[in-house]
């Protein structure tokens, strides 16, 4: 994958103002909601049994921080997503048996709060490089299924 200069600053730029705990609870939230059946590969993290129990529940809310914390690798290793998570991948595929269509249900999601966030600043040319950016990550994390 290639990288333009302008790719690079808006995706350091966006992770550089993040606020992980808020944003990665909203989007793990978020696909729990939107995508239901995304919520049994977490049958232990208590009461997911309606929407005001999903975003109140702090398992969850950690959880995204986690996933959120995740992509920091993508981002510092930009010209290497594809081994940078070769680990990940297989653990998601061998471990967790999640489903890989999930990884892009989860993307879209955070695509989604990001734009809320960011509001009129979220402009198509910063859409273009996150959404690329996400697809490559997503990509990556699928490598290793077979
Ligand atoms: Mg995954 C664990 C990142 C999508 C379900 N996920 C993890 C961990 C990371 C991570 C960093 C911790 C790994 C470790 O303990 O070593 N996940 C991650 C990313 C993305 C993703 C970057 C995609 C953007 N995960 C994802 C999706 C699901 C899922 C879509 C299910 C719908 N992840 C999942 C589960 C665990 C992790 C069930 C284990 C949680 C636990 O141990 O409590």
């Amino acid at each position: 994958v290639e990288w333009s200069e302008s790719e690079r600053t808006i995706i350091t730029s966006i992770f550089s103002s993040l606020d992980y705990d808020d944003i990665g609870a909203k989007a793990l939230c978020r696909c729990l909601i939107v995508y239901p059946w995304t919520q049994r590969y977490f049958g232990g993290y208590g009461n997911l049994y309606n929407a005001t129990a999903i975003k109140n529940n702090p398992l969850i809310a950690a959880h995204g921080t986690k996933v959120l914390h995740g992509l920091d690798r993508a981002v510092k290793n930009m010209d290497d997503i594809k081994a940078t998570y070769a680990e990940l991948s297989v653990l998601h595929s061998e471990k967790l048996h999640v489903d890989p269509d999930n990884f892009k249900l989860l993307a879209d999601c955070l695509t989604v709060v990001i734009a809320a966030k960011m509001g009129s600043a979220f402009t198509a040319e910063i859409q273009a490089a996150f959404q690329k950016f996400l697809c490559v990550v997503v990509s990556a994390l699928g490598r290793q299924y077979h």
